[in-house]
């Protein structure tokens, strides 16, 4: 099975000003597909061509076989970074996932402050997640190519905090773009979507 790339669920200039036409064709049309590519080369002709991308994940994992887990992990973190963004990002969270982010982090500048912290502290190239462990809320930071995918932690929201993710809008300026990400761009529907790790199989 070929593992086909995710289709950007709007179209590329639609998160202007917050993220340009320009960053999300090089990110998504350069960056996303080329892990895709990379995968599709690395995974030809092996047993990991029967399996999804999350068992690859899982699999590569287990075996440390490094390029293909970098690749698979950098295909499926990608796909969820697309939907963790929205052109009308803007509403606010409802509901259950509201009571939680109470619970953990006070009221929504609460979680603002604290995953915007864990984003800036990330030395180099990763992602900054929230994720469901248990009945819980967290935020983790994962270096390079890793994720929580394949753990016993649920995916909520991720954030990609790699240079290439921002540098042609932001330059070296993390913190704007961070502040974008969580004041502007947030999918919260597709947050709560998430909650409870509902199983469902991505594309890359
Ligand atoms: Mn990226």
């Amino acid at each position: 099975m070929t593992i086909i790339q995710s289709k950007l669920p709007y179209n590329r200039n639609a998160l202007e000003p917050h993220i340009s036409a320009e960053t999300l064709s090089f990110h998504y049309g350069k960056h996303h597909r080329g892990y895709v590519n990379k995968l599709n080369e690395l995974i030809d002709k092996t047993p990991y061509q029967e399996l999804s991308i999350e068992e690859i994940i899982a699999l590569a994992r287990k075996k440390a076989d490094v390029d293909i887990l970098q690749n698979a992990s950098q295909a499926w973190n990608h796909a969820f970074l697309w939907e963790s963004m929205s052109p009308t990002g803007a509403a606010k969270p409802d509901g259950r996932i509201k009571e939680m982010i109470q619970s953990e982090f006070g009221d929504l500048d609460g979680f603002k402050r604290r995953f915007g912290d864990a984003a800036l502290s990330l030395f180099g190239s990763g992602w900054t997640w929230l994720v469901q462990d248990g009945t819980n809320l967290r935020i983790l930071t994962t270096g390079n190519a890793d994720s929580p995918v394949g753990t016993e932690m649920t995916p909520l929201l991720t954030l990609d905090v790699w240079e290439h993710a921002y540098y042609l809008d932001y330059k070296n300026e993390r913190k704007r773009y961070v502040k974008s990400f969580l004041d502007k761009l947030i999918n919260w529907k597709f947050v709560a979507a998430n909650l409870n790790g509902v199983e469902k199989s991505r594309a890359a």
